[in-house]
């Protein structure tokens, strides 16, 4: 079979080769105090250094005021009391005064001003994470289950998702060049950035591996070569039953086998992803397939010959058709097992079977197998802030100095307390309540399962507005739920301003994907599994329209479901459906 056709390259192929170390003019920027952006090149480079140029799109009609986004790594969404207490000071000197905690178990600063952004990637890294690769075209966050360990098998994935992090990091240099060692402002975190050091015990986990030496000594990247990926790419891993990290939808996924209470190995998935454009039926969402079992030993090589699959077959002519979920659905899951044979110099064996039963968080307290306990919270659309009366980021500060959980931020958005004391649980719920945030602890099933991505005011890419306008429309949902009779049952609901699918609208029981202001195409018939893609009922339905239109389909399912019957699955055998009804 050929390799991708002699179209032209793209742009940014162009400038990956032009500047394999990424580092773009980014010092000269950073060096320049009357700079209010990055721009040109440069805004390409900053993404893989875990940065988005942006501007307030509120402001535009009064001119363009520039900020930039900046996203940290944290696998599995692993963030330790100390690091977090780092993040919570830069968010307020540096950022909007927020936190987000993003569908990729990660934390996004908004609003980030140009000349904070040295200093607090700097401290970042000195708090011991990193933004490397947090965007471009590389392995983005490696997402894992968030609840804690109970036991040996959950903590060796845990394990086994922080040596693939590290394996899959690129070599370049720049990156530290730039922002640990050539920054040098002080802000005074010694002691934070200390007991950070010191409550981690580790080096940082994120620092990439030495870079590689070619036959003249010249540093390489054996890995990602000079030109990196046609695109990003995303690592997940889970424990069935639970598919909490909605594992079909990522790049490469590692399904835990656990035979006699032991980690055997895992099966590999791979060829997921949800980003579509509309009307560009080239594109598509698209589940993972499943392609082989691997033993625990494997996990580098089988992770990084998937890797090299995608950078030698990848489409580098069309960034809307370069992720690996294309070159499976074209090639086909038998042609890309011959090849990841070839890499590994066997087959892999056939996968064993698996079965996920659901997804979606724990609220509450919940015992863990040392005897301590951990505290699953509601985040509404992830939004770690303070806002009248809720202060539920002023309240995890008091928490995380007090008391020191390990903070695990959730693939939908949600947060984790771990590792509380028996003796702490009721002054830290208590200190939750005093802050105005009662609705923390149960949030209900729509609410507790829903998501929404950021959107406006500060994605570039956004339609229409979703993090803003998110609870407001589940409420209504909520209520059309009671009136049709199962009021406070289960609904995976999702919604993004654009059909980039950031929030994974695509694998809801329904998703609403923006088209344009005000408006948005309505998705249903994706399961609370997360192992079937919705499909488009109506096209550009207006925000008001929504309630009544699922409504309608809600009065319906009630007298019609089975025994048990969920909505996304009643409504994907309904006779519900337009003529034809498109994945996008
Ligand atoms: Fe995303 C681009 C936010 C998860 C598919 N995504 C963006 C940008 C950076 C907009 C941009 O390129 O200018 C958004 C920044 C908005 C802002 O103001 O913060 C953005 N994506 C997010 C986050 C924060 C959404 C959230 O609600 O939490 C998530 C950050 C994850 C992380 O921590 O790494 C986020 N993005 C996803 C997911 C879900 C996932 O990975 O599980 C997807 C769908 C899965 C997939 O990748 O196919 C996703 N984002 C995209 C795409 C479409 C890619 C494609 O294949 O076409 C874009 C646009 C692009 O890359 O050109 C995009
Ligand atoms: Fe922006 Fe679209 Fe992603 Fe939402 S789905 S954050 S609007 S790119």
């Amino acid at each position: 079979m050929d390799k991708p056709a002699e179209k032209p390259l793209t742009k940014n192929e162009l400038l990956k080769a032009d500047k394999p170390d990424l580092s773009g003019t980014i010092r000269e920027t950073l060096a320049n105090p009357a700079a209010d952006r990055f721009s040109g090149d440069d805004e390409q480079f900053i993404k893989f250094h875990g940065i988005y140029q942006q501007d307030d799109r509120d402001k535009r009609k009064t001119g363009k005021v520039f900020s930039v986004m900046v996203r940290t790594r944290q696998t599995g969404g692993i963030v330790p009391a100390a690091q977090y207490l780092v993040y919570d000071d830069l968010s307020g000197r540096f950022a909007n005064g927020t936190l987000r905690i993003t569908s990729r178990q990660t934390f996004q600063f908004h609003g980030v001003v140009q000349q904070g952004v040295g200093p607090l990637i700097k401290s970042i890294n000195e708090a011991l994470s990193s933004t490397l690769a947090t965007c471009g075209d590389v392995n983005r966050n490696v997402t894992a289950p968030s609840n804690p360990p109970v036991d040996a098998v959950t903590q060796a994935v845990e394990d086994d998702a922080f040596t693939l992090t590290k394996a899959l990091l690129p070599r370049t240099t720049a990156y530290h060049s730039i922002w640990v060692d050539g920054v040098q402002i002080d802000l005074g975190l010694g002691d934070k950035i200390a007991k950070a050091k010191a409550a981690a015990d580790q080096a940082n986990p994120y620092l990439p591996p030495p870079a590689d030496l070619d036959d003249s000594g010249a540093a390489v990247d054996n890995l990602y070569g000079k030109t990196y990926l046609p695109r990003k790419f995303k690592t997940g891993f889970a424990i069935p039953p639970n598919n909490d990290v909605d594992i079909f939808t990522n790049d490469m996924s590692f399904v835990a086998v656990i035979e006699g209470g032991r980690l055997v190995g895992y099966n590999l998935l791979v060829g997921g992803g949800l980003g579509t454009s509309h009307g560009n039926k080239a594109t598509y969402p698209r589940l993972a397939d499943v392609i082989g079992f691997l033993t625990r030993e494997q996990v580098v090589a089988v992770g990084e010959a998937v890797i090299k699959i995608h950078r030698d077959w990848g489409d580098r002519t069309d960034r809307k058709h370069a992720r690996i979920k294309y070159v499976l659905q074209e090639k086909g899951v038998e042609w890309f097992r011959a090849e990841l044979a070839k890499h590994l110099g066997a087959p892999l064996p056939a996968a064993k079977a698996f079965i996920f039963k659901g997804q979606g968080d724990a609220f509450g307290w919940t015992k863990q197998a040392d005897g301590k306990w951990f505290l699953g919270l509601f985040v509404e659309t992830g939004r770690v802030k303070d806002a009248g009366d809720y202060r539920l980021k002023t309240a995890l500060r008091v928490i995380a100095e007090k008391f020191a959980p390990t903070f695990r931020l959730t693939a939908t958005q949600n947060l984790i307390l771990s590792d509380v004391k028996e003796s702490d649980k009721a002054a830290l719920e208590q200190l939750l309540r005093d802050h105005g945030c009662a609705s923390v602890f149960n949030p209900g099933l729509v609410k507790g399962r829903g998501m929404a991505c950021p959107a406006l005011p500060t994605c570039g890419l956004s339609l229409a507005e979703s993090e803003r306008v998110f609870p407001a429309l589940l409420d209504r949902l909520e209520q059309a739920q009671a009136v049709a009779g199962f009021g406070g049952e289960e609904l995976v609901v999702r919604m993004t301003g654009c059909p980039n699918g950031c929030a994974r609208p695509y694998s809801a029981e329904i998703g609403f994907v923006g088209r344009a202001p005000g408006k948005y195409n309505v998705m249903l018939g994706g399961n609370r599994e997360g192992t079937r893609l919705a499909r488009l009922y109506r096209e550009s339905v207006a925000y008001d329209e929504i309630p009544n239109v699922l409504g309608g389909l809600f009065q319906q399912y009630a007298k019609e479901r089975r025994a048990g019957q969920a909505f996304g699955d009643w409504a994907d055998a309904a006779p519900i459906w337009p003529a034809a009804a498109p994945l996008a």
